[in-house]
């Protein structure tokens, strides 16, 4: 995902080979390079201006110690800043609560429904017992799409076809998987194309109704700076743990990836 956008940077910094030190007129070429290829990698230009003001501040006056030279030395200052922009620590799913409920939530066509699929079988190799739920009440699909899939990966699905209310569905599952030994519960809500209001409440009710330990936003890293919109919203409503980044094998160019944690400054608990 981040070929294009390294292979970029690492051009930006021949303008520093045969350099004995930086200054304000010789790290502009670079800086700019570096801003471009960011903007190339669909990251927002606001993000991608502040980044790149960032690393001047650290690099203009840096003293080079004879060992490296400037071009190294700015290597690392980039690739400090670039850790930090994504999170410097890696951020792990709190499953300690019995049962510990995961909400995911995210547009239609996310990948919500294929990654509570992933992450069931994710959780079932660490010897957990996860229950996947079906919230999605307007798409029969939907229901039929996690049935199929918690048949083939030999996890139990809770399913009232003829209720209604995703709040209630999500209250009767984790009743159901009480008497059951379900020790993670998955609900997979619905989406809609574009963030709605209606959406938006349904999600929020769900949230307090149940007060879940893991609210997962799940968004397709294709959509590129749209998605830090979307990722904007919904925290702003849910207030959510983690994000999911899906489709990753596509052409994505990484923008998405670089740009959510920075806006919400939620960690990337997965990549799907
Ligand atoms: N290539 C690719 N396709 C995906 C990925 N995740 C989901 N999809 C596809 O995207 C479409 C929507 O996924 P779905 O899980 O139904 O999204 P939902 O509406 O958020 O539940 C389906 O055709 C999935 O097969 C992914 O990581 N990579
Ligand atoms: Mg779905």
């Amino acid at each position: 995902m981040f070929n294009a956008l390294s292979e970029k940077l690492e051009s930006a910094f021949k303008h520093l080979k045969g350099q004995s030190r930086i200054n304000e007129l010789n790290v502009a070429n670079t800086l700019k390079d570096i801003r471009k290829a960011l903007l190339d990698a669909d990251v927002n230009f606001k993000i991608a201006k502040e980044f790149t003001d960032s690393i001047k501040e650290k690099a203009v006056g840096e003293k080079v110690i004879n060992a490296i030279s400037p071009g190294q030395l700015m290597v690392k200052i980039v690739q400090d800043e670039l850790t930090a922009l994504m999170g410097s620590e890696a951020s792990l799913l709190d499953t300690s609560k019995n049962p510990t409920i995961i909400l995911v939530a995210g547009l239609q066509g996310s990948g919500k429904t294929t990654f509570s699929g992933k992450l069931a079988t994710y959780l079932k190799a660490q010897k957990k017992s996860p229950l996947l739920v079906a919230a999605d009440i307007y798409r029969p699909a939907a229901m039929d799409q996690l049935t199929v899939l918690a048949e083939q990966i030999g996890v139990d699905i809770f399913v009232e076809r003829d209720n209604k209310d995703a709040v209630s569905i999500a209250q009767n599952a984790i009743a159901y998987a009480k008497q059951n030994n379900k020790n993670v519960i998955i609900i997979d809500t619905a989406g809609r194309l574009a963030v709605d209001e209606m959406m938006m409440n349904e999600v929020a009710n769900i949230k307090s109704a149940i007060q879940p330990q893991e609210i997962l936003f799940v968004v397709d890293s294709m959509t590129g700076q749209d998605a830090v919109n979307t990722a904007k919203t919904f925290n702003d409503r849910l207030d959510f743990t983690g994000v999911v980044l899906t489709k990753l094998d596509g052409d994505t160019r990484g923008g998405a990836a670089l740009s959510i944690k920075y806006t919400v400054n939620k960690p990337i608990k997965f990549m799907s």
